[in-house]
C-alpha cells in the first residue's frame, strides 16, 4: 500500500465559452462517440452537472470505473479530479480502471457508496473511432431513474464553468491507497468482491463438478470488461480447461470488434457451437458485462426464452431456492416468463426498456429476476444485469439436471408452450428516415384495430405507456405495439444507445402451445408476420436496407 503526500491541491474553475446541447442521456448513460468526448470540457461539463445533481457528494463515497475502452483512464483522472475539487471524501477504484457494471453496482452497494460512474458504451464498439459513454448509478447500485437524468440533462444546458484540482495522473496498475488533496482513492482488485457475491449465490462445487467431467465449454469475452472475471471464475476456480475463455484481455478497442453478444457479433462463438461439436456449451458477454448470450450444442437460447428458464429452473440455484417473489421483463421482451410465472403463481411486471425501471420493483421487494429481450438478465443480487452471472445460472442448472442446453429447451416447450420470437434491428438509418417511418407508423395504430395483419385480427394497437406501481411515475413514449387475436405481436421501437443515425428495431413474437409445432426455426415461423410488418412500416422503402443488419 502507498499513500501518497497530501498537500491540499489548488481549485481550479474552469469557465466555459458555452453550455454544450447535447448531452441527453439515452436508455443507458450518456454514449457518443469517442472523438466527441474528446472535444475540450465535454467530458467535464457531464461530470459538473452530476456532481451538481447527485446527492451527497460532500463526502461521500462514489464508486468508478469502466470497461477498459479507448479513453477510460484519462476519464478516471478527470472524475478524480473534479471529485476532489467538489468535496468526495473516497472514490474506490480498480485495478486498471476495470469494473464490469455488474461488478460496480455490487460496490456501490456493498460500500455504502453514493453512487458510482461507470465509463462505458457497453455493446459498442470502441476506440478513437468508436464510442464513449457515462453511465451514473445511484446508491441503489442501478442506473439512476429519468427524473435524475432529466435534471443532469438540463444542468448541462446553462453550465458556465466547472470546478476541478491539479492532480498528478494515477495508473492504477497495483492495488493501494492515493490522496488528492482530502479526497481518498483506493485502488482495489475489482473481481474478488464479485467472485466472492457469486459464491455465496452458487453452489460452486455442484458446477465444478460439472466442469471437470466431459463438459467442455467456451466463454467468449470479446476482448471486453468480462476476461479477468470469467478467468477466475471458470478457469481458476470452477476448473474449466485453461483457454476456455476466449478473448480474455480486455482491449482499448476490444480487438477491433464489436463486443455485443448475438449472433452477429459473436459468430465466431456461435458458429463453434452452432457449427460444430467440440463444446457443449457457450456464452459471451458485452462489452461492460452486463449483457450474456447462452449457446449449447447446436442450440442458440433466445433471450427470452432463457429469462423464462431461469424462472422455472431458480429453486435449483441456492439463494432462490426458496423461490421467488415475483418477475420482470421489459415490454418488447417476449411473453415466455410470463407464462412460468402464472404457474408458479408469482406476480409479472411489464416494463419499459432499459434497466432502470427494474429498479423499484427490486427495490421494493416485488420481483426477484428480471430481464430483457437484449441478452440482460439479472436479479436482486445487484441493481443491473449481470452477464457472469446469467452464466453460471445456466451452468447451475445443467450441473443440477445433467442434460444438454437443446434438452432444456425442448421440456421447457413441452411444459409451457413456445414464443416464437425474432428482433431484426436496422442499424445507421438516416435519422429522418427512422423518424419519418416511426412517426407515420405511431398515426396508422388508431385505424388498425379490427384490420387484419399476417390472417389475424388486430386487436390492440397503442404507443406503450407506463405506470411504476412502487412510485407511480408515468413514462410515455415507450415503443409502438400491434397486438393480435392469437396474442402474438409486434413491437416497433427507436434505439436510445446508438451514436451513429437511428436504429430500428422490430420484435416479433407469436406463442404456440404445447401441443403444436415446437421445432421450427422462429424466422419461418414468425415469416408472416415478418412480411406483414414490412409492408405495413414501409421498412424497405423507407431505410433503404433489403435485410436487417442483425437478427435475433
Ligand atoms: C438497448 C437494449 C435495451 C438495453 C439497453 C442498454 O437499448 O434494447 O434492452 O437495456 O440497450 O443495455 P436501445 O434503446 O438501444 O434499444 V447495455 O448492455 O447497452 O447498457
Ligand atoms: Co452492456
Amino acid at each position: 500500500m502507498t499513500a501518497s503526500p497530501s498537500a491540499e491541491p489548488a481549485q481550479i474553475v474552469v469557465r466555459l465559452e458555452a453550455p454544450f446541447t447535447d448531452q441527453k442521456p439515452g436508455t443507458s448513460g450518456l454514449r457518443k462517440s469517442s472523438r466527441q468526448f474528446e472535444q475540450p470540457h465535454y467530458l467535464e461539463s457531464f461530470v459538473e452537472a452530476v456532481f451538481r445533481t447527485l446527492p451527497g457528494v460532500q463526502g461521500g463515497t462514489l464508486v468508478l470505473g469502466g470497461d477498459g475502452r479507448y479513453g477510460n483512464l484519462r476519464a478516471i483522472n478527470v472524475i478524480l479530479r473534479m471529485g476532489a475539487a467538489h468535496g468526495l471524501n473516497k472514490v474506490i477504484l480498480t485495478t486498471n480502471g476495470i469494473l464490469s457494471t455488474p461488478a460496480a453496482s455490487n460496490l456501490i452497494r456493498k460500500r455504502n457508496a453514493i453512487g458510482g460512474i461507470i465509463l462505458s458504451a457497453s455493446h459498442n464498439p470502441g476506440g478513437p473511432d468508436g464510442d464513449f459513454g457515462v453511465k451514473v448509478n445511484g446508491s441503489n447500485g442501478g442506473p439512476t431513474p429519468g427524473s435524475f437524468t432529466d435534471a443532469v440533462f438540463e444542468c448541462t444546458k446553462s453550465l458556465e464553468q466547472y470546478a476541478t484540482v491539479e492532480a498528478p495522473e494515477l495508473t492504477l496498475v497495483t492495488p493501494g491507497t492515493h490522496n488528492i488533496g482530502g479526497l481518498e482513492v483506493e485502488i482495489i482488485d475489482g473481481v474478488d468482491d464479485c467472485v466472492a457475491l457469486m459464491q455465496q449465490l452458487f453452489d460452486f462445487d455442484q458446477i465444478s463438478a460439472l466442469l471437470r467431467s466431459d463438459f467442455p465449454l467456451a466463454f467468449d469475452a470479446m476482448h471486453a470488461v468480462t476476461g479477468p472475471y470469467a478467468k477466475r471464475v471458470f478457469e481458476d476456480l470452477l476448473g474449466a480447461a485453461a483457454g476456455s475463455v476466449r478473448n480474455g484481455i480486455p482491449l482499448e478497442d476490444f480487438g477491433g470488434g464489436h463486443p455485443d453478444p448475438n449472433l452477429t457479433y459473436a459468430h465466431e462463438l456461435a458458429d463453434l457451437l452452432l457449427k460444430g461439436d467440440d463444446y457443449r456449451f457457450g456464452a459471451a458477454c458485452d462489452g461492460d458485462g452486463d449483457r450474456n448470450m447462452i449457446l449449447g450444442n447446436r442450440c442458440f437460447v433466445n433471450p427470452s426464452d432463457s429469462l423464462a428458464v431461469l424462472t422455472a429452473n431458480a429453486t435449483l440455484v441456492p439463494a432462490y431456492a426458496s423461490g421467488l417473489t415475483g418477475v420482470a421483463r421489459s415490454m418488447p421482451t417476449s411473453s415466455a416468463v410470463d407464462v412460468v410465472a402464472k404457474t408458479l403463481g408469482i406476480e409479472c411486471f411489464e416494463t419499459p426498456t432499459g434497466w432502470k425501471f427494474f429498479g423499484n420493483l427490486l427495490d421494493a421487494g416485488r420481483i426477484t429476476l428480471c430481464g430483457e429481450e437484449s441478452f440482460g438478465t439479472g436479479s436482486n443480487h445487484v441493481r443491473e444485469k449481470d452477464g457472469l452471472w446469467a452464466v453460471l445460472f445456466w451452468l447451475q442448472i445443467l450441473a443440477a439436471r445433467r442434460c444438454s442446453v437443446a434438452d432444456i429447451m425442448s421440456s421447457h416447450w413441452q411444459r409451457f408452450g413456445r414464443h416464437y420470437y425474432s428482433r431484426h434491428d436496422y442499424e445507421a438509418v438516416p435519422s429522418d428516415a427512422a423518424h419519418g417511418l416511426y412517426d407515420r407508423l405511431e398515426g396508422l395504430l388508431p385505424g388498425l384495430v379490427g384490420q387484419s395483419f399476417a390472417n389475424r385480427n388486430i386487436t390492440g394497437a397503442d404507443n406503450f405507456s407506463y405506470t411504476d406501481p412502487v412510485d407511480q411515475s408515468v413514462t410515455k413514449g415507450q415503443g409502438l405495439r400491434i397486438l393480435l387475436e392469437d396474442g402474438s405481436r409486434i413491437v416497433v421501437r427507436l434505439s436510445g444507445t446508438g451514436t451513429k443515425g437511428a436504429t430500428i428495431r422490430v420484435y416479433l413474437e407469436s406463442y404456440v402451445p404445447s401441443t403444436g409445432d415446437l421445432h421450427q426455426d422462429p424466422q419461418i415461423a414468425l415469416a408472416e408476420m415478418i412480411s406483414s410488418i414490412n409492408s405495413l412500416a414501409e421498412i424497405q422503402q423507407r431505410t433503404g436496407m433489403d435485410r436487417p443488419t442483425v437478427i435475433t
